[in-house]
């Protein structure tokens, strides 16, 4: 399958098609070359952290311009030839691979749709820490790479062996209450059974080019269905490990409040959860009554697919079902388009929610033990209907 087919039919193909005819549309023309090109939205400088501009969705693969980009700390500068990565702990034998040692292994792509467990942040009542996200911490595109698994074989995993570890090469001072002391470089653990799954990748290339500095080059880790925070960038040691992994990544940051035996227990952030976004119309977008407009978003559930997206236009007291675009891509998220006339003038509270093929359908009220992370609960786009 091409990229092209899998783009979610539209606006893209639309957007083609009216470049083509605008010397016939001569007043329409100029109206298209005032929309700006879409461009990522800073929300924080040093480090740098960027979202897609979600309203601009318009193909199924985002382009490496507008991938989002979350940094914790300033990104390292790596050379591909001075590069090691280094596979150490419960193994038979210690690695110590070079970039063109891992290129010379067997490769595999994965489109992978990748969501930050803080977006939608700017949406939580009260306002909360950390990066404020709109909708847009969140991407999808075609990795390349080698198979953690394969180096797993390569390395001999010892039988005592429960989790690997994963460090980047980027460190810095968290700034936070509860950090330790000194830096702390960027690490999160996988327990072995998800790190040996074909989803789970050493890629060095995105989109079909080498990895943007921005995105972890020379290598980063792709945990496909997992929160982008396991996703580790500029890869540089993979520890094998007797005990589970307890550092700052996934307790202090990325851990919600669970409740186990009646406890509320801090629990490291895995898969992504279901939600469904609207891009378009954008809260405030003025909308003409009586003329047929198209709402359209994405959807997505971690490790599940989609089973379907239901679309309310009015605050959440009825709910219709939306066209799922294309077909499904394991892993990867489902464009999805609702057709809509609005007839009264007004305001109007347009909401739109997933349902995975496991049964779980995104919430409507907001847990407040999940932090300020994995937001997932369906989100409301007032718009206004004028004549
Ligand atoms: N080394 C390193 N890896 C990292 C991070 C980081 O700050 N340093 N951020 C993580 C988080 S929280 C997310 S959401 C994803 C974002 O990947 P992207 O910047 O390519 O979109 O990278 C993850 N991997
Ligand atoms: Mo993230």
């Amino acid at each position: 399958m091409t990229q092209r087919e899998r783009d979610g039919i539209g606006q893209s193909m639309g957007r083609r098609a009216f470049l083509v005819t605008l010397p016939l549309l001569g007043g329409a023309a100029s109206l298209f070359a005032d929309t700006p090109a879409p461009e990522l939205i800073p929300r924080q400088k040093n480090p740098d952290n960027l979202e897609f501009p979600f309203a601009s969705l318009n193909s199924f693969i985002t382009p490496n311009h507008l991938h989002y980009v979350r940094n914790h700390y300033p990104q390292p500068d790596l050379d591909a030839a001075g590069w090691r990565l280094r596979i150490i702990g419960a193994v038979d034998n210690s690695l110590n691979l070079s970039y063109a040692d891992l290129r010379a292994m067997p490769a595999r792509s994965a489109t992978v749709t990748m969501e930050c467990a803080g977006n939608g942040r700017s949406f939580l009542k009260p306002k909360s820490k950390g990066v404020q996200w709109d909708m847009g911490a969140v991407s999808t595109a075609e990795w390349t790479g080698v198979p953690l698994a394969a180096l797993l074989d390569r390395a001999g995993v010892k039988s005592n062996a429960v989790e690997v570890i994963l460090e980047g090469a980027d460190q810095g001072d968290p700034q936070k209450d509860a950090a330790p002391p000194g830096n702390v470089a960027f690490a999160r653990s996988l327990p072995l059974a998800k790190a040996r799954r074909a989803e789970v990748l050493l890629a060095y290339r995105m989109n079909g080019v080498d990895l943007p500095k921005a995105h972890g080059f020379p290598v980063r880790a792709i945990v496909g269905g997992w929160y982008g925070m396991a996703s580790v960038k500029w890869l540089t040691r993979i520890i094998v490990t007797d005990k589970p992994f307890f550092g700052f990544d996934q307790t202090i940051d990325y851990a919600v409040w669970e409740q186990r035996d009646g406890l509320p227990t801090l629990t490291a952030i895995t898969a992504m959860d279901p939600k469904a976004l609207i891009a378009r119309p954008t809260a405030g977008e003025k909308i003409a009554a009586g003329n047929a407009y198209r709402i359209h978003g994405a959807a997505w559930a971690g490790e599940q697919e989609i089973d379907r997206v239901e679309v309310s236009t009015n605050g959440g007291r009825s709910w219709s079902a939306a066209t799922l675009l294309a077909e499904a891509i394991p892993l990867a998220w489902r464009l999805w388009e609702y057709p809509w006339r609005p007839a009264a003038q007004g305001q109007h509270i347009l909401m739109a929610r997933a349902y995975d093929k496991s049964g779980r359908a995104q919430p409507l009220e907001r847990d407040p033990g999940r932090r300020n992370y994995r937001i997932s609960h369906v989100l409301s786009t007032a718009v206004d209907v004028g004549a």
